[in-house]
């Protein structure tokens, strides 16, 4: 089979954000976009000649096309053999997984995670290293440079794989073996959990609401919870993954996962209610009647780890990314255990985890996984979720109670202003900025700011250094305030604003929070000019 090198021209905006190349359909629909970002990848790589390669996305819309372009470009490049879920699908944790078991070179990830998708929506394309987690901020940069300059992809003039059947098939000098995309998986999750404990629980009557949201954790949730765990059947909503998501934005949060939420918040609420995004990362967890921040499901689940067996030993230590709130610091500090401040995304926390220095790790958008895999884990978190109330044998209500009792409170929340005129959050951004170091010292009414940065992080294990991952405002008392950039977005900025007080032990604990936090949030208009700089006089989503 003859290697076919194809001329292409380079295209400047291929710089990938906190999680991979996103970008509209169109836009990867150009001639040669989708390869010339494949064929960086390969060209940053050294040494992986006959190794494997691990490709699966989302199930969103232009997955199958560019599952069909990655394999003959891998195939074409050296690869020794493809490992494809059926169907084109793997959630971005059983990739991760895939990519250790199989012991491959790394992967490829076709999603734009929490994005809408369709013919007219967003795509993406992330590269993996061979732990199973994103690969670094080195490695991303030398991509981005390499797709400035390059001038030839490699390729092979091959027929389509079949994707849904599973088997190998010979592509080239290659390899491809479609795998059942749940099964390794599945058997990862039932070594960590008590699936005997939960199903006894389950057997009890507790009720459980999953909302896959027509993503890609639909057939791993099915099998799971339905099949393994003997939930019953339509416990897990919209379970088929479609390449638009039905039309919706597969984000699990309050607005847009708010059917589940109205549903759990109502008289006859299930015990437990629970989403996934599109890629399977994140989650979301409500108990009957109380929703549990992303932030706090961290810090609850850190503290209840010991419950599940895969945890029994205890944690080395625990990871956050900085905007994330302090709940999880709080369980660190009683169990004496080291607690980590990283920039936002999830290729922060590789290091931590493959040096052993922390077990659990958390993102307050959502985010919460462990060293069982390098990504994030949705339904990894609901299975621990469960895995402690089938121990502990009480409400989601009654554990966050408890847990607040004993740690004190972090009220947070996030305000998002979306599609911005992306120079006006630039401006926004240098001018706070600009303002940081005369800030300490001052007030905005009763709140006194003790310490301003831009937050740079020196990671502990390689030494590498990332500078500007977001301005934080620091008051007395402990409350805070952050603004970032999002960089995930595909259309013009997004502006994060991040707001917590903490009230620590033997303070009013059960306010709402939007009530707890009514100041900073004036503050934070005060500290930016949202509405000077945007026009925007209020959040597009709160979380
Ligand atoms: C967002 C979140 C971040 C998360 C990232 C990828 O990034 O804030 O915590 O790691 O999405 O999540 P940003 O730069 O838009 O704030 V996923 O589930 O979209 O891969
Ligand atoms: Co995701």
């Amino acid at each position: 089979m003859s290697i076919r090198e194809v001329a292409t021209k380079a295209y400047d905006d291929q710089k990938p954000g906190t999680s991979g190349l996103r970008k509209k359909v169109p836009v990867f629909q150009q001639a040669g976009y989708a390869e010339n970002f494949i064929q960086s990848i390969f060209d940053s790589l050294d040494g992986f000649a006959g190794t494997a390669l691990v490709i699966g996305g989302d199930g969103r819309f232009y997955n199958r096309e560019v599952i069909q372009t990655a394999i003959r470009m891998a195939a074409a490049n050296g690869f020794g053999t493809i490992i494809v879920g059926r169907g084109g699908i793997f959630s971005t944790p059983a990739a991760s997984h895939i990519i250790r078991h199989y012991g491959a070179f790394g992967g490829i990830i076709l999603s734009a995670s929490h994005n809408p998708g369709g013919p007219n929506e967003d795509f993406g394309i992330k590269y993996n290293i061979s732990n199973g987690g994103p690969a670094p901020e080195k490695v991303t940069d030398a991509i981005y440079a390499r797709s400035r300059t390059i001038g030839r992809y490699l390729t092979l003039d091959t027929p389509d794989v079949d994707l849904d059947r599973e088997g190998d098939t010979r592509v080239g000098d290659a390899t491809v073996r479609i795998i059942d995309p749940v099964a390794d998986y599945a058997a990862l999750m039932e070594k960590l959990f008590d699936f005997s404990a939960i199903r006894k629980l389950i057997d009890g009557g507790f009720r459980i609401a999953f909302d896959a949201m027509s993503a890609v954790t639909g057939p791993y949730a099915t099998e799971i919870l339905e099949g393994r765990l003997g939930a019953a059947r339509g416990t897990v909503r919209n379970g088929i993954p479609l390449p638009d998501f039905g039309g919706h934005h597969p984000d699990p949060n309050l607005v847009h996962a708010k059917d589940l939420y109205d549903e759990m918040m109502g008289p006859d609420a299930p015990d437990f209610g629970a989403a996934s995004d599109g890629d399977g990362d994140r989650n979301l967890i409500i108990g009957k009647g109380i929703f549990i921040t992303p932030s706090d499901s961290l810090a609850m689940l850190a503290a209840n780890a010991h419950l599940a067996p895969g945890y029994a030993r205890g944690l080395a230590g625990i990871a956050r990314s900085m905007p994330t709130s302090g709940a999880a610091d709080r369980v660190a500090e009683q169990l004496g255990l080291p607690l980590f401040e990283t920039p936002t995304g999830w290729k922060f926390f590789g290091n931590l985890l493959d040096a052993g220095k922390a077990t659990i790790c958390g993102e307050e958008s959502a985010g919460t996984g462990s060293d069982h895999v390098r990504e994030k884990d949705g339904l990894w978190a609901v299975l621990l979720w469960l895995n402690i109330l089938a121990v502990r044998q009480e409400s989601v209500r009654a554990i966050a109670e408890d847990h607040w009792a004993r740690f004190g409170r972090n009220y947070y929340a996030r305000h998002d202003y979306e599609g911005v005129d992306s120079s006006a959050a630039d401006a926004l951004i240098a001018e706070l900025r600009g303002r940081l170091p005369a800030l300490p010292g001052t007030s905005i009414g009763a709140l006194r700011i003790q310490a301003s940065d831009d937050f740079a992080y020196l990671d502990p294990v390689d030494g590498s250094q990332s500078a500007r991952q977001g301005i934080r405002i620091l008051f007395e008392g402990g409350s805070r305030i952050v603004f970032r950039l999002s960089g995930t977005g595909t259309t013009g900025a997004t502006i994060r604003v991040y707001i917590e007080r903490y009230e620590a032990v033997g303070g009013d604990l059960a306010r709402e929070t939007g009530d707890a936090i009514a100041d900073l949030i004036v503050a934070a208009e005060e500290l930016s000019g949202i509405e000077r700089h945007t026009g925007r006089t209020a959040p597009d989503v709160v979380t």
